[in-house]
């Protein structure tokens, strides 16, 4: 056996796992990275505008007392060059660089029952071994390029979002279309239209976004968060979301009217950001009567912002709840519209047919572009795993097993698979949660289960089918019981065609998520079979 772990992905979750079990455990492991660099999300994410949507001091690793202590964010949402410093410098901190070989991609990966470990194929042809194996990927990282035909004769540049140059792109001059107005889509449009000749926007579906509010940290801030790491941390892990704001037990039906528009106010001009949707009525994504009311909130916003009312009325989302899809925070993203050089095109009224050698073509009419930006989105939550050919016990492939939709037991293991971990994996909080909270209690779980293996003699770890079919039975009735399941989402996979619509994320709250994991460990691994060598 060459290693004890090996480990795709060097992002948050990668660099993380990389440290639990080589300096606390004092296993051998070894990261595969496909990028030049470490990073994940933010080494490839270099697109005009892209930045935290979670404020910084919150958005980072807990686990080292000294990382928290000498590391200064800059603003409350920082750009991605400086999260990627961040993420570099932990790699460097924490000697993480020597156990990841960058430029290096994972292709296969079988499990052997003779021996009981892993064989990990890469694209240079190596193969290893190791008793487990750690899919850290990313839940957003298989980038999604919509099968538009004709785009292969575009005369012009086209770029997806998530694969963006390092040397930048220069929209100076350039007619631009943008596809796509997610998250990311809504963080690119005023800087892109800031830069660019004209911007066509080309939306399929109108989000609920709230204003960023961003600002520089002072030092006294960035002084008063670090004396209160303790406090945010511990609020942050005891939080429905992994967010550390106050939700109030109240719901937007138990407050009266002028109170209830008051908080909204307050959130929209002075707070900024995910707080409007975590930190004020505990009821947003399970009563469609409460939800409708932050819900007109922001179209009245938006009726407010934009000039021309028709162009208003497209960017108002009306056909399904606010936060059912993730909500987006942005900077003068409605602003934009109001902008000479700034055309939204409503694919909901105009369907794109081809890309031509000029530009876009929809079913009204032609877009001469110089640029194509693809905002389009990820294969969200199984999408990177699955382009790995996974084979666990008995050949059987991850791509059959998750054919008619994606199973795990707690998101960290998949039954059929041992010594298989997944971070933030379908059944997981992960996605909906704050995300590096999420992945330190992921990456903590696995680690300790690990521990507890070599401590009590197994060498083998497995889902039981019978766990596996009833946590993916509580993901669903919890998801049920909310307002998710009314958006096409990309937390049910509806936004890739073809994918079985599954509600993926664990919607039940990230404490008792955590509370569930301890409770299954404290048990000696409830749900999950350990046997010796
Ligand atoms: P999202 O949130 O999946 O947004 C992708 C956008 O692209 C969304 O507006 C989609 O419309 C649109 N889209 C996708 N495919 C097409 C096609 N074929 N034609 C037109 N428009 C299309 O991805 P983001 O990158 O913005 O954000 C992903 C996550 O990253 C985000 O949630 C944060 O967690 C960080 P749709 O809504 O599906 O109609």
């Amino acid at each position: 056996m060459d290693f004890d772990a090996v480990i795709v992905g060097a992002g948050f979750s990668g660099l993380y796992m990389l440290y639990r079990l080589r300096d606390v455990l004092g296993l051998s492991a070894r990261v595969y990275e496909a990028g030049d660099g470490v990073g994940g999300t933010w080494y490839w994410n270099r697109y005009p505008g892209a930045r935290c949507d979670s404020e910084a001091f919150y958005y980072s690793y807990s686990f080292s007392e000294e990382l928290q202590q000498e590391w200064t964010w800059s603003t409350k949402y920082p750009e991605q060059p400086e999260i990627l410093r961040y993420l570099d410098h932990v790699a460097e901190r924490f000697d993480l660089r020597r156990d990841i070989q960058l430029g290096t991609r994972v292709t296969a990966a079988v499990f052997h029952d003779d021996t009981g470990c892993w064989e990990v194929h890469t694209d240079d042809g190596s193969v290893v071994t190791a008793r487990y194996f750690v899919s850290a990927v990313g839940a957003l990282s298989a980038a999604n390029v919509p099968s538009i035909p004709g785009l292969e004769t575009f005369a012009g540049a086209w770029h997806h979002t998530a694969a963006w140059p390092h040397e930048g792109v220069d929209f100076t001059g350039r007619r631009v279309g943008l596809i796509g107005t997610g998250s990311t889509g809504i963080q690119a449009t005023p800087v892109i239209a800031a830069e660019a000749d004209h911007l066509f926007v080309f939306q399929r579906t109108p989000n609920y976004s709230i204003p960023a509010r961003n600002y520089p940290i002072s030092a006294r801030e960035m002084d008063e968060v670090k004396a209160d790491y303790p406090e945010i941390r511990r609020r942050c892990r005891e939080s429905y979301a992994g967010f550390p704001y106050a939700i109030t037990m109240t719901s937007a039906m138990d407050v009266n009217p002028d109170d209830r528009l008051a908080t909204y106010e307050r959130l929209w001009k002075e707070e900024g950001g995910f707080k409007f949707i975590y930190g004020s009525y505990y009821d947003l994504l399970f009563n469609r009567e409460s939800n409708e009311t932050a819900a007109e909130f922001i179209r009245a916003k938006i009726r407010e912002i934009v000039e021309d009312p028709a162009v208003a009325e497209k960017l108002v989302p009306k056909d399904y709840p606010y936060g059912t899809k993730r909500p987006p925070v942005d900077t003068g993203y409605f602003e934009t519209f109001n902008r000479p050089n700034v055309t939204l095109v409503d694919l909901r009224e105009t369907p794109i047919t081809e890309v031509i050698p000029s530009g876009i073509r929809t079913t009204r009419a032609d877009y001469d572009l110089d640029v194509i930006v693809f905002a389009t989105g990820f294969d969200a939550v199984t999408g990177a795993l699955l382009k790995i050919d996974v084979r666990g016990r008995d050949g059987l492939r991850l791509s059959e097993k998750w054919a008619d939709g994606a199973t795990s037991y707690l998101g960290l293991q998949v039954a059929g698979f041992p010594n298989m971990f997944t971070v933030s994996g379908p059944g997981s909080p992960g996605v909906l949660a704050n995300m590096p909270t999420a992945i330190e209690h992921h990456v903590e779980w696995i680690a300790d289960c690990i521990a507890y293996m070599g401590a009590n003699g197994f060498t083998r770890v497995e889902a039981t089918e019978d766990a596996e079919a009833r946590w993916v039975d509580h993901v669903r009735e919890i998801a049920e019981r909310t307002l998710y399941p009314l958006a096409d989402s990309w937390y049910l996979g509806a936004n890739i065609p073809g994918k079985k619509r599954v509600f993926l994320p664990y919607v039940g709250g990230f404490q008792p998520y955590t509370q569930r994991c301890q409770q299954v460990a404290d048990r000696g691994y409830e749900g999950f079979t350990l046997s010796p060598a």
